[in-house]
Parts: C-alpha cells; sequence; structure tokens
C-alpha cells in the first residue's frame, strides 16, 4: 500500500461525508460526534431498539461500542448489527474493557455470535482478552500483554474472520493473511479519554468510503497518527485539554503534504 493510496481515501472522507451511525458510551458521545464532524463525516448517535435498524440501513458505517453497555443498549446494538449486514453497511467493533468484568466479555461474545463484525478495534490487552490470552485490563485502560503482538493480532483475525486493529504504541492491522504495523502517534493520546473510541468511529468513516477494510484500516490508523503527531507538536507543552481542541482542529486541517511527510507503515 501507498502513501497516495492512504490520501486518496482521506479524501474520499472528506468528499463523501459519510454518514455513520455510533452506538457508543456517554463519555465519548460528544467527542466522537465533533471528531467525525471535523474529519467530514456526518455522525448520528441513535440507540433506541425501535430505531436503529431503520438507522443502521441508511448509514455509511455502524460503530459498536461497549464502553458503557446494558442490556438493553446490547439487545438494541444485535438488532442494528443485524440490518446494516441485509443492507452490506460494514460494522466496526469496539470492545472497550472487554475483560474487566464478565459481563463485558459475554455481551462481546454475544455480538459476534449474532452480527458479521468487519472490523474489530481494541488496545492490544482488549485484543488479547478477544481470543482468551492473557491481558491486563484496569477499567477500560490495557495493560501489560503477555505474548507477541503480532502473533495475538493475526490470530484473532483469523479465529474471528474479520479484520483486527490492536493499537498501542505501534498499531497492528491484520486480516489474519495481510498484515500492517504503523508507527504514528502520539502518548498524549492516552491521556485524553475517548481516543481510542473516536479512532473506532473514524475506521468506520474510512470503511464507508473503501471496501478493502485492511487498506480503509491501515490508511485510518496512519491518518488519526499524524493527526496526533501535528497537534501534539502544537500542544503538548500546555497540557491535555490544549491537545484534545487542537487535535479536533488537525482532524480537519492535516494535509495530504503532511501525510506524505509523516506516515510511517511498513507490511509485514
Ligand atoms: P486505552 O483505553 O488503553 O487508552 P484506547 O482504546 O484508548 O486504549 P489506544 O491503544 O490508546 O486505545 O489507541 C488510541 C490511539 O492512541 C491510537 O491511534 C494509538 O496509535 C495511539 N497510542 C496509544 N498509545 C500510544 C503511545 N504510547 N505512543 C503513540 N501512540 C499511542
Ligand atoms: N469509561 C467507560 S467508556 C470510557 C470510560 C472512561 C471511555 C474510554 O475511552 P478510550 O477511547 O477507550 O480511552
Ligand atoms: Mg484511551
Ligand atoms: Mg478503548
Amino acid at each position: 500500500m501507498e502513501k497516495h493510496k492512504v490520501i486518496e481515501i482521506v479524501n474520499r472522507v472528506r468528499e463523501t461525508k459519510p454518514l455513520i451511525h455510533n452506538m457508543t458510551n456517554i463519555v465519548v458521545a460528544n467527542f466522537t460526534a465533533n471528531g467525525l464532524l471535523a474529519l467530514g463525516a456526518s455522525p448520528v448517535m441513535a440507540s433506541y431498539e425501535g430505531e436503529v435498524a431503520d438507522m443502521a440501513k441508511i448509514a455509511g458505517g455502524l460503530l459498536l461500542n461497549i464502553g458503557t453497555i446494558h442490556q438493553q443498549e446490547l439487545d438494541a446494538m444485535i438488532i442494528a448489527g443485524k440490518s446494516a449486514n441485509v443492507h452490506q453497511v460494514p460494522v466496526v467493533f469496539d470492545p472497550v474493557g472487554i475483560g474487566a468484568t464478565p459481563y463485558r466479555t459475554i455481551a462481546s461474545e454475544k455480538i459476534l455470535q449474532e452480527v458479521n463484525v468487519s472490523i474489530i478495534r481494541g488496545n492490544l490487552a482488549e485484543i488479547s482478552q478477544l481470543i482468551g490470552e492473557q491481558g491486563e485490563i484496569k477499567g477500560v485502560d490495557g495493560g501489560e500483554v503477555y505474548g507477541n503482538a503480532i502473533e495475538i493480532t493475526r490470530r484473532a483475525a483469523e479465529h474471528l474472520r474479520a479484520v483486527v486493529i490492536a493499537t498501542g504504541k505501534d498499531d497492528i492491522i491484520s486480516d489474519g493473511t495481510r498484515t500492517f504495523v504503523v508507527h504514528n502517534g502520539h502518548p498524549i493520546l492516552t491521556k485524553v479519554t475517548g481516543t481510542g473510541c473516536l479512532l473506532s468511529s473514524v475506521v468506520a468513516a474510512f470503511a464507508a468510503v473503501e471496501r478493502d477494510f485492511v487498506q480503509a484500516a491501515v490508511a485510518a490508523l496512519i491518518f488519526y497518527g499524524v493527526v496526533a503527531e501535528v497537534a501534539a507538536e502544537k500542544t503538548v507543552a500546555n497540557g491535555t485539554g490544549s491537545f484534545q481542541i487542537e487535535f479536533l482542529n488537525q482532524l480537519s486541517n492535516v494535509s495530504a503534504k503532511e501525510i506524505e511527510q509523516y506516515g510511517s507503515f511498513e507490511q509485514l
């Protein structure tokens, strides 16, 4: 995959403004909506079981995020996911905090059983938990992972028949056959809540315009990491509040030239 392909996909998102249906947690809803708008996509949040099938049907992408999951929302996610599947709308799943409590694990298993998920995005500890590997979870934050990150991601993709994205200092993207590592990003991202969750919605926006979901995911991760690097360069000395605002600015402003200059990734 070449950088010009990354730029082409970013431009397609900005030009076509895909509608992204987010079923996400109460912490990150506002940040997600503003982040998608800044990117050029069109966000909508809807979670009532009587409405979600119709919303998912007209969306370009559906995001299922279990950050503050409860039973009614889980039931609604399955209705939305099935509707998305029928209408060929790509589904992105973010298993926030899986393994922190039994309920999150059961909820994730239920979603993966009932819905054909195209892309799964979590921190490496969450991806490890998905395939029953040891990965420390403290609430929603990932900790130590015992095992090889690339092998874990590859195996998760094979086992779950989806494109899997495991994030951290390096981001790994695999469909079980093709595997990429993206080096972009900045540690300050871990100090602003919702940067992982927003990333999953951004991946949904890229999947809405690129049906090769590995390429969509790699492009989204490079773009997001470069956005963070440019925003951090301008604000890191001031603190996380300034960074969060500048990050939104750069979702709109990051240019083809900056992606070309700073994008850093490899195919294994
Ligand atoms: P957590 O809840 O553990 O923070 P998360 O779901 O927020 O996890 P992250 O793994 O933090 O997700 O990934 C969000 C973004 O932050 C990704 O773009 C990732 O590349 C980036 N990122 C995370 N840690 C680092 C790091 N140490 N250095 C650079 N970028 C990072
Ligand atoms: N609690 C439940 S969901 C959530 C918190 C703090 C947000 C998690 O956001 P992220 O993007 O995974 O760091
Ligand atoms: Mg985070
Ligand atoms: Mg997360």
